[in-house]
């Protein structure tokens, strides 16, 4: 069958399983614009700036565990896509980016609108392609998709000039499996390694384990689960493994790191055996490397051999997948208990971060952490959260408790502004039965709120919780903390979000005060044919705590100061 190129890229794409794309056009991507006419089976969401698009098509493919796509234009199109590119490298999310490219006759000749796109993202994706040719089209597009979707996930860009969208060729679909030359660790030597843990947890007494997104991107929650429980060994997890084990498991300890509870990074810096999985020692989680789990032996299974070593050195490093090596250990281990560590770490646990909440109490003023912990409760948690990045989003990391993987979608890695709003909205198209909610700061939704108006042109069903504190929160709090008060360039002023709401014929609340919360929460539930604004005019100068500072070890926490009233009480 004769087929144009943007035929054969439609064509390809729909056989990769995915109906759904999120693109913005422009002169270098017509003619594809134009095919998709012929394709009314392939949905195509129009947003209103292409980092939109490639957040959408991030936050689709966090919640659906599917490859998430978008369509940009050469040059400026391109270019707008590289923060959402970045995102999705830096938290291992599969997604394929397509950008057109000025005519093959005229690249390198600074043409209008011509960017090298495959070089800017060089290091920022997986791997990219710039096609010269039709017929290299669909083998590069079905090996683009294996390799976004593949081994740790990850961002692949393929970059297409216009006259290859318009040149005709015979398309043939290539049907046989990719294969790439990757090496895994064979049965064998797996089996080795898996006996070498089983052996280093039978001598330990203090294991904890470090569970990352890993463990939801191999599909090895069970695994995770049978594992900790049959050895019974304490688990906390990254910011983007949250969920991966119930956090109301007895063995959760909760989220580690700088804004981590402290239980966990107690566990963690008193262990004497740490195991991580599928994650990657980011220093937000490490907290100073030299100081780090000092009396811990280390093992450290992932994927990616290129993480084993990288920032922490461990006495057992495993390449594979996550969710075979597991179950082999659960296999041939034996079941273990390890009461004296349990103990210990449940008398930590009293020290808990949720206390510091419970016993706050409000006297009529709205704090962030209160409203989040509010929508946790009225929507029985039972809702895909996406954040966006700041104070808000450690709250809900501590305060949205998670009982299922996939459902807190953040920036993790790169800690994009703005990708909250846009990541709900692809969310939401995968999982059109679960109710979405976006959390975001004052600062962040007003770098990507241009996409109200794709969620109500789509009808996009979504509802966007404003955190307004008047502040870059969390840039503010370091100005607090480490720069003597000196709150410069972090005052911001908004616009009015309901009149906002209003000009998009968006309903919109602004809640004010503790006992408005319940009732902007039913409010917004009941909306269901499109996105709906809920504002929270919180406390100005409130903290996360607890926090280890940068450069610190990780269990010296600054805990929340008690106020005058609490002291009272004591
Ligand atoms: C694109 C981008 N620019 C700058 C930053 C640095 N930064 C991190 S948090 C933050 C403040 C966020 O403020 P806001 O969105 O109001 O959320 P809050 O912290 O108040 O909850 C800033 C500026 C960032 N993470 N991303």
């Amino acid at each position: 069958m004769k087929l144009t190129g943007a035929e054969i890229v439609w064509e390809c794409v729909l056989r990769e399983g995915t109906d759904l794309v999120f693109g913005y056009p422009g002169g270098a991507v017509l003619p594809l614009y134009d095919a998709l006419t012929k394709y009314p089976q392939m949905k195509h969401v129009l947003v209103r700036h292409e980092q939109g698009a490639s957040h959408m098509a991030d936050g689709y493919a966090r919640a659906t565990g599917k490859v998430g796509v978008a369509v940009a234009t050469s040059g400026p199109g391109a270019t707008n896509l590289v923060t959402g590119i970045a995102t999705a490298m830096l938290d291992s999310s599969p997604t394929v980016f397509i950008t057109g490219q000025v005519p093959t006759s005229v690249i390198g000749s600074d043409a209008f609108q011509e960017v090298d796109i495959t070089g800017i993202t060089l290091p920022i994706t997986k791997h990219n392609y710039l096609i010269t040719n039709a017929e290299e089209l669909a083998p590069t597009i079905r090996e683009a998709f294996y390799l976004a979707r593949t081994g740790r996930p990850g961002p692949v860009l393929i970059d297409i000039p216009k006259d290859v969208q318009s040149e005709v060729t015979e398309f043939v679909y290539p049907e046989n499996p990719v294969v790439m030359p990757n090496r895994p660790w064979e049965n064998g030597c797996l089996k080795t390694a898996v006996n070498e843990m089983i052996t280093m947890l039978g001598k330990s007494r203090r294991p904890v384990i470090l569970a990352g997104q890993g463990i939801l991107l191999s599909g090895s929650e069970n695994e995770l689960r049978t594992f900790a429980e049959k050895a019974s060994i304490p688990v906390t997890a990254t910011l983007l493994g949250k969920g991966v084990l119930p956090d109301s498991h007895e063995l959760n300890l909760g989220m580690m790191g700088m804004h981590g509870e402290p239980q966990a990074n107690l566990a963690i810096q008193k262990s004497d055996l740490l195991i991580a999985l599928g994650m990657r020692f980011d220093d937000r989680v490490t907290g100073n490397l030299r100081e780090y789990a000092p009396d811990a032996k280390k093992i450290h299974i992932d994927i990616d051999a290129s993480e084993i070593n990288k920032n922490v050195k461990v006495e057992l490093g495993i390449v594979g997948d996550l969710k075979k090596v597991l179950a082999m250990a659960i296999e041939s281990m034996p079941e273990a208990d390890h009461l004296a560590w349990m103990e210990l770490l449940q008398e930590w646990r009293s020290d808990s971060i949720k206390r510091d909440i419970h016993h706050m109490d409000p006297h009529g003023k709205l704090y962030a952490a209160h409203v989040i912990r509010d929508i946790w409760e009225h929507t029985k948690g039972d809702i895909i959260l996406t954040t966006d990045v700041g104070q808000h989003q450690m709250w809900a990391a501590q305060y949205f408790d998670r009982e299922k993987s996939r459902t807190l979608i953040t920036s993790g890695g790169l800690g994009t502004m703005g990708f909250g709003f846009p990541a709900a909205i692809g969310a939401k198209m995968g999982c059109p039965d679960q109710q979405v909610w976006a959390l975001v700061g004052d600062g962040g939704f007003q770098m990507t709120m241009t996409e109200l108006g794709t969620a109500v042109e789509q009808k996009t069903n979504v509802t966007i919780a404003i955190i307004n504190n008047g502040y870059l929160g969390m840039v503010r709090q370091w100005q607090e903390m480490f720069y003597g008060e000196r709150y410069h360039m972090t005052p911001m002023h908004s616009p009015d979000f309901c009149k906002l709401a209003e000009a998009y014929g968006i309903p919109a609340r602004k809640v004010t005060s503790p006992d408005e919360v319940k009732d902007a929460i039913d409010f917004a539930q009941n909306v269901q044919d499109g996105p709906v604004i809920l504002e929270f005019v919180v406390e100005k100068e409130d903290m996360v705590y607890p926090m280890v500072s940068p450069g610190q070890a990780l269990d010296k926490m600054v805990q929340r100061p008690f106020s005058t009233e609490e002291k009272g009480k004591e």
